[in-house]
């Protein structure tokens, strides 16, 4: 398990003389667990927001991941398994996806390494042992071990302005936290504008249905407001396989003339997320989103008409990934990041990350967990950290035998910038040292 510390690790001798490819090996296992990376997107929340941050093995077995594998082997029907309760949920799925069957996906494995990492036996009957540790937990000091374990030393959430149960607490002064950066996610204002613009008018906004009036300008109040509220590293939105910019509606306008604007003028990045179909399966609810091909021309002609304004990028498709990468060639302020959601397998994982580094060096980010449950951050990470291991080692022993030699410094460098740096700078966070942000 990785821990923070800044001592160098024991096999560093001399870190500026040159490796072997054994050496290089031990050196980027060696960094990749030592480096505190920042989780740059997830569904976590700092404990001053409260019951909406998910932890425990009762969230961990009903993330939706795991909601989704239950139907495949069980005969319950979603409507059934609806009306359980949140503890009969989750020991329906220990007892479908753990007991009657192998945990060999992806997600349930992380399930047993999570367990293994407290202790706990995964392979346990039943879930008391389980619950009676994680009731035992105080929660501030549950995530400080939480993030120890996982090699992470921030975590960056996702809040919603307009979310009913969030907003509140940030309007009545959440507290803020050391280890949790906030992010203006703008899902709801920019794809359900119709269903919400009621709420922005209820809060004292003169906004309208169809963006008339004062609408654009309110708008923008708005963010304003979040902005001095949440003092937000990013605003964010997740966007449809079939987004099209520029495009004659709602969300085109708001884009265009309220979103980006505001962006640029609190010098914040955008981080647009494009891809899922939402919801092809609704009676799975979370769980019943999929994934289509995107026509990146939409990010291209945004990336051409805004070139002082930063975005993030991540996109779902594992078909759109190479001409993803031509484009954050073409266009510096582009930082692709992470292997979304369903690319967040080792073997795709494998693939996007030596294409990446391939065409664009150390100049994005690797990857985030997008965990919603906390501890599903011990194994996210551990997995990238494994899967990462093999693809740099291969690297640095390329460019040692195409005549380059290798030192430790280098390998450390660049495993900072992936996983720290990159982000620091393209968020403003601290005074990093990696690429010049665009604007
Ligand atoms: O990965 C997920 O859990 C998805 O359901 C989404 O939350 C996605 O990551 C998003 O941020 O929209
Ligand atoms: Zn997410």
């Amino acid at each position: 398990m990785p821990s923070i510390t800044s001592e160098a690790p024991a096999s560093t001798r001399n870190s500026s003389s040159p490796l072997t490819s054994e050496q290089i090996r031990i050196a980027v296992d060696e960094e990749l667990q030592r480096t505190p990376f920042i989780d740059i997107h997830t569904h976590l929340f700092m404990p001053s927001l409260g019951k909406l941050g998910l932890w425990g093995i009762d969230e961990l077995l009903t993330y939706h991941y795991l909601e989704a594998e239950l139907f495949r082997f069980a005969k319950v029907t979603p409507d059934e398994y609806w009306k359980l309760t949140k503890q009969g949920q989750a020991d329906l799925i220990w007892q479908t996806l753990f007991i009657q069957n192998r945990p060999i996906s992806e997600s349930t494995r992380g399930v047993v390494a999570v367990l293994k990492a407290f202790g706990l036996d995964p392979s346990a009957k039943d879930l008391t042992q389980a619950r009676e540790f994680f009731g035992k937990q105080e929660v501030s000091s549950h995530i400080r071990r939480v993030f120890e374990l996982a090699g992470i030393s921030e975590a960056v959430m996702t809040n919603d302005p307009l979310d009913p149960e969030e907003a509140p607490l940030w309007e009545h002064g959440a507290e803020p936290n050391d280890q949790f950066h906030a992010v203006l996610r703008l899902d709801r204002i920019l794809n359900k504008w119709p269903e919400h613009w009621q709420v922005l008018q209820g809060k004292g906004y003169n906004v309208e249905a169809q963006l008339g009036g004062q609408s654009i300008t309110e708008v923008r109040r708005f963010l304003s407001d979040w902005v001095k509220r949440m003092n937000p590293v990013y605003m964010a939105c997740s966007l449809p396989d079939t987004f099209q910019y520029p495009e004659d509606s709602l969300r085109g306008r708001l884009l265009k003339e309220a979103v980006i604007p505001s962006c640029g003028e609190h010098n914040i990045p955008l981080s647009l997320m494009i891809g899922p179909r939402y919801q092809v399966n609704p009676a799975i609810k979370l769980a019943g989103d999929a994934v289509g091909k995107a026509n990146l021309r939409a990010l291209e002609h945004i990336l051409v008409e805004f070139p002082k304004v930063r975005f993030l990028a991540s996109i779902l498709s594992r078909e759109n990934q190479h001409e993803f990468c031509v484009y954050a060639r073409k266009f510096a302020n582009l930082m692709p990041f992470g292997c979304w959601w369903f690319l967040n397998q080792p073997s795709i994982v494998e693939e996007i990350t030596r294409e990446r580094i391939e065409m664009l060096g150390a100049s994005f980010i690797p990857q985030h967990s997008d965990a919603r449950v906390l501890e599903q951050v011990i194994y996210k990470w551990r997995n990238t950290r494994r899967t990462m291991g093999p693809i740099f080692t291969n690297t640095y022993t390329l460019l040692a035998e195409d005549g380059r030699a290798v030192t430790r410094e280098d390998i450390r460098d660049d495993i900072k910038l992936l996983f720290r740096t990159n982000f620091e700078r393209w968020v403003n966070l601290r005074d990093g040292r990696g690429l010049v942000s665009a604007a």
